[in-house]
């Protein structure tokens, strides 16, 4: 298997700096030489190029609108170019606006090769904003509903088909903080949710088994990692930090859950802040946890 690295080294849909120096730091945290040790091939193809961070207020309730437009446009192209030469794009972040160009393409070429989709969504935060409820105005809180088709028209129409994707083909997971109008949104699209109060009822073991459910020869299977997913005591480095996230074992059985199914084709890591980790270590568990998502584990282990 052949990995595409792109770096997507933004943060204009956040309103915290720091997150553009994501992909490097994942870099100095060894993730090319973990990926290589899995005996996966990898090519970085660095950083992309996209327009400096203005950092304005929003406007109509949106921040930084060309902005992002413009970076998911290249995401969109660098993700949908390495699925073309059949390689598993990675892409790094940057801030979580980013997965609306990057799943915009997987969602295109699952459309295109008859291939079904399912995205697992890891996140502190349910990213279902829209310009009219945002209570922020920024981007990173909204790729869930530009991707199901709500938003501005140029967020949402990067692929052949808008909406890019449907309610049914993603599972949230380790959500804690949710909007008034985010609620709402969820709801209506009938989105399945595994917030923590569910992980804490039903634990984590349960809760992948129901996420994974489905997931056959024929599935694409993209893993949209936001790195503040996880608890802040562990991962420091993140713009929006919000307590009550997935311990390490937890974060750990979840890798280790979806690289049991042998069926990832996709990932992208994104909202790590360097600006505000403590010497790497969000990077260095980033790095950690993709290991074991890309099937390292402690002892070979018989099916149960
Ligand atoms: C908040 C925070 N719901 C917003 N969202 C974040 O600004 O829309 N997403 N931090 O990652
Ligand atoms: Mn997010
Ligand atoms: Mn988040
Ligand atoms: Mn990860």
């Amino acid at each position: 298997k052949t990995i595409s690295l792109i770096g997507a080294p933004t943060d204009v849909g956040a309103s915290v700096r720091g997150a553009g120096m994501g992909p490097d730091a994942l870099r100095v945290a060894g993730l090319v030489e973990a990926l290589e040790a899995r005996s996966l091939t990898v090519i970085d193809h660095g950083n992309l190029h996209g327009p400096a961070n203005p950092w304005l207020e929003p406007v109509n309730g949106l921040r930084h609108l060309k902005e992002a437009i413009d970076w998911n446009q290249a995401v969109y192209n660098a993700v949908e170019a390495a699925l073309a030469a059949g390689q598993m794009p990675m892409m790094l972040g940057g801030d979580h606006c980013l997965a609306i160009g990057s799943i915009s393409a997987i969602a295109n070429h699952c459309r295109k090769v008859g291939k079904k989709l399912r995205v697992l969504w890891f996140d502190a935060h349910a990213d279902s904003n829209l310009s009219t409820i945002s209570p922020t105005g920024n981007i990173h809180g909204m790729p869930v509903a530009c991707l199901m088709g709500h938003g501005p028209k140029e967020l949402i129409s990067y692929g052949a088909h808008t909406p890019a994707m449907l309610p049914s083909e993603i599972r949230l997971i380790g959500i804690r903080s949710v909007d008034e109008g985010e609620r709402r949104f969820i709801h209506e699209m009938g989105m399945q949710v595994f917030d923590m109060r569910y992980i804490d009822e039903h634990g984590m073991r349960a809760v992948m088994t129901s996420a994974l459910e489905g997931i056959d020869a024929d599935t694409h299977l993209h893993v949209s990692f936001d790195l503040d997913c996880l608890d802040p005591a562990i991962a420091p480095g993140v713009g929006t930090a919000v307590l009550g996230g997935p311990t390490y074992r937890e974060a750990q059985l979840c890798m280790e859950m979806i690289a049991d199914t042998g069926m990832l084709a996709s990932l992208d890591v994104v909202e790590l802040n360097p600006a505000l980790d403590l010497r790497n270590q969000t990077a260095v568990l980033a790095v950690d946890l993709i290991e074991s998502l890309f099937g390292k584990s402690t002892l070979v282990r018989l099916k149960d």
